[in-house]
């Protein structure tokens, strides 16, 4: 790597430590040159504050402007929105602001694949790194799905898989992926942006340098608005990377080449098909032979919290959604549902200021009990005549436990972020599993 961008940088302030800000830290100290660290962070008890060595000095419970206005770069957590005021003095100061995947560009010498979307990252990304490694290739797979990328950049890796959010690539601008996806767009964060085309343009950052555009020619919002090169994948119309119908087998298919039955994906849902076109695209655009790697795409079992199945008793089936963090998430967990009777729906926590209406015909057209819980848990009430409020999810469990039957399912897709109730998606996705088998 080259150290031309740091010559004129001495003073780095660190905005936010978490995993992220850990890994920046950790990044900076690896470099050749000596740079002084400091870090912020508003949160009283920042996490990670233990790991941090004698030589960073740490900043917490409030902002310090002092600090800011006197670096030569601040890397910001994605957390930390751009509009911020005390970013944006920095900012107006002239003092660059970038993320960690900024960063992670400014050092990286290998091949990248990169994938954004409202829904489907993490399971892109795992699926295309599995396949990847099962093609013979050496892996890392890290970015907003948790490892942070910098972190990667220790491994001896052939190709990287990053995840990005539109967070993370609001303060990226230089990262040369070889192939980005941009999966699907769907009202998510809207808390954070002034409306979806903010979102969008946040999303579309992904693009700029990509030797290959990925977009989703069922979802006309992915694409780039300037010239790029551009590939296409569909489950309906007949782009590069699409659907093949014989007989009553469909496959996926590259320009015609029949690959695999889509029967044969142990992934299920419709969604799925789409996510594994994305694999595809990304592997075969990146130049990687995927003839060795045709079998995990087949085997591959998803993440735990996506559509889970985590108990399956006396006929009632419990899944885990926990990940339904927005709407479409929850939408596609209800399109590819397989329902013998009654879908007991779990939904509510912190809405993002989203719209739930879209779901009411979709409800109308099951029969469902609606249970609503968490922070905006009353929202969800307007949209099917079952609807009933709880507090909690435990309340939620024991009172429908006893009355569930054969046949029924009881499905945790909240379409609303965790963090009223639980530390995040996971430790609600294990409270759910850990209900699911003290009540099935
Ligand atoms: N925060 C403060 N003050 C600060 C710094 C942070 O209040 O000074 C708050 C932020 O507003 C935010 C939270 O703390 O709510 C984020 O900090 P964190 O310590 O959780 O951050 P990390 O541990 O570094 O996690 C981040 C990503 N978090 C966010 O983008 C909010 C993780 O994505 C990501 O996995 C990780 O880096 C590694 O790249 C999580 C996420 O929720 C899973 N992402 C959003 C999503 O997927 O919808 C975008
Ligand atoms: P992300 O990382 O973008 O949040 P995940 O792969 O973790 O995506 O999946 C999040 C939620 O979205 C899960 O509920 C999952 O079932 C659903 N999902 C996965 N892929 C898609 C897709 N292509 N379209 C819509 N929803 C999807």
């Amino acid at each position: 790597m080259t150290m031309e961008r740091w010559k004129n940088v001495e003073k780095v302030v660190v905005v936010g430590l978490g995993i992220t800000g850990l890994s920046v830290v950790k990044h900076l100290q690896s470099l050749p040159k000596t740079l002084q660290i400091r870090v912020i962070d508003t949160r009283e008890c920042p996490p990670g504050r233990e790991e941090l060595t004698e030589d960073v000095a740490l900043h917490s419970g409030s902002w310090n402007l002092n600090w800011l206005l006197d670096a030569d770069l601040v890397v910001a957590n994605p957390g930390i929105a751009l509009a911020t005021p005390e970013i944006q003095q920095v900012l107006q100061a002239g003092i660059p602001v970038v993320g960690d995947i900024e960063l992670f560009a400014w050092q990286v010498d290998k091949p990248v694949i990169a994938i954004t979307g409202s829904n489907g990252k993490s399971t892109v990304t795992d699926w295309t790194g599995c396949v990847a490694k099962a093609s013979g290739l050496k892996v890392g797979v890290g970015g907003n799905i948790g490892l942070p990328a910098l972190d990667l950049l220790q491994l001896d890796a052939d190709l990287y898989v990053l995840e990005l959010s539109s967070f993370q690539l609001e303060t990226t601008s230089s990262l040369k992926p070889t192939a980005a996806a941009f999966l699907n767009l769907s009202e998510d964060h809207m808390d954070r942006y002034d409306g979806m085309s903010d979102y969008r343009q946040a999303k579309l950052r992904i693009f700029h340098h990509a030797k290959t555009c990925v977009v989703n020619a069922d979802d006309k919002q992915t694409y780039p608005d300037d010239d790029c090169n551009v590939v296409e994948f569909s489950l309906a119309e007949q782009t590069r990377y699409h659907l093949v119908t014989e007989g009553d087998v469909e496959y996926v298919a590259i320009a015609g080449r029949k690959l695999c039955p889509t029967q044969a994906l142990s992934l299920v849902g419709r969604h799925n098909v789409a996510n594994a076109l994305v694999v595809l695209a990304l592997l075969n655009e990146s130049g990687v032979d995927i003839t060795s790697g045709l079998d995990a795409l087949k085997s591959y079992n998803g993440l735990t919290h996506r559509c889970q199945v985590v108990a399956d008793n006396h006929g009632v089936k419990w899944v885990n959604d926990s990940k339904a963090t927005n709407v479409a998430s929850t939408l596609a967990a209800l399109a590819g549902l397989e329902l013998a009777g009654k879908l007991y729906l779990l939904v509510g926590g912190v809405g993002k200021g989203a719209d739930f209406s879209e779901l009411k015909p979709v409800l109308s057209a099951l029969n469902v009990q609606l249970c609503c819980f968490g922070e905006d848990g009353d929202e969800f009430m307007p949209l099917h005549p079952s609807a009933k409020s709880f507090t909690s999810m435990k309340e939620i469990i024991e009172w429908l436990a006893p009355q569930v039957e054969s046949g029924d399912m009881v499905l945790l897709s909240p379409a609303c972020a965790s963090f009223d109730q639980f530390n995040n998606f996971m430790a609600r996705g294990d409270a759910f599993t850990e209900l699911a088998k003290i009540y099935s």
